[in-house]
């Protein structure tokens, strides 16, 4: 079976020193490193904001970054302005081997966030990794990155949910952890038939 490594936005502004820091974030730069030349395929995703995006406390007077806010699309968590298009924070880190097949950016749209590498979050629209998976005939997914309990739990529930065989490694991923959003997003994978190691 082909097998594909799914590194999730392993970028500047996710690791301590950047604009949305996770803690640890940059810890799993060499883990994932040591990781990617035992897969078939490896695909990094960008978090790519324009400036002003929707999901920024900044875009909406009198709101401070992490609260939470009704979107048309439904609820939806305000960030410190993060991983802005061309700019340094938006990188990945300076460590990160970025010989991968695919760059697979999202957020770009600036009324909807994207914490999902294949749905953004109205939870229909397709970024179109799907479809590049299926015309590779990738059916396996190993993923990591940051944050676990946002974007790696996104796109680990929708790759499950296609119908993708899914892993987490854990050792390589680190959450931002918002009033238990990490131990939700463990219960959420574990119930979508997310393999967590
Ligand atoms: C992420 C919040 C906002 C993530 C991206 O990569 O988990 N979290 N944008
Ligand atoms: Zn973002």
């Amino acid at each position: 079976m082909t097998h594909a490594l799914l590194v999730i936005d392993v970028q500047n502004d996710f690791c301590p020193g950047g604009a949305l820091a996770v803690p640890g974030g940059d810890e799993v730069v060499a883990p994932i490193k040591a990781m990617m030349d035992q897969f078939d395929a490896v695909i990094l995703t960008q978090d790519w904001h324009p400036a002003g995006h929707s999901s920024f406390a900044s875009t909406h007077p009198g709101k401070s970054p992490f609260d939470l806010i009704d979107m048309p699309y439904g609820p939806q968590v305000l960030w410190p302005d993060h991983c802005v298009q061309g700019t340094e924070g938006a990188e990945f880190h300076k460590d990160l081997r970025t010989d991968a097949d695919l760059i697979l950016r999202k957020g770009f749209r600036p009324a909807i966030d994207s914490y999902s590498a294949f749905f953004e979050n109205d939870r229909t629209t397709p970024t179109g990794l799907e479809g590049y998976l299926r015309t590779r005939g990738i059916e396996m997914l190993t993923l990591v990155g940051l944050a676990t309990d946002f974007c790696v739990h996104y796109s680990a529930v929708d790759a499950a949910t296609l119908g993708f065989d899914v892993t987490v490694r854990m050792d390589a991923c680190r959450a931002i952890d918002l009033d238990g959003s990490l131990a939700a997003a463990e219960e959420a994978m574990r119930e979508a038939g997310v393999r967590l190691v």
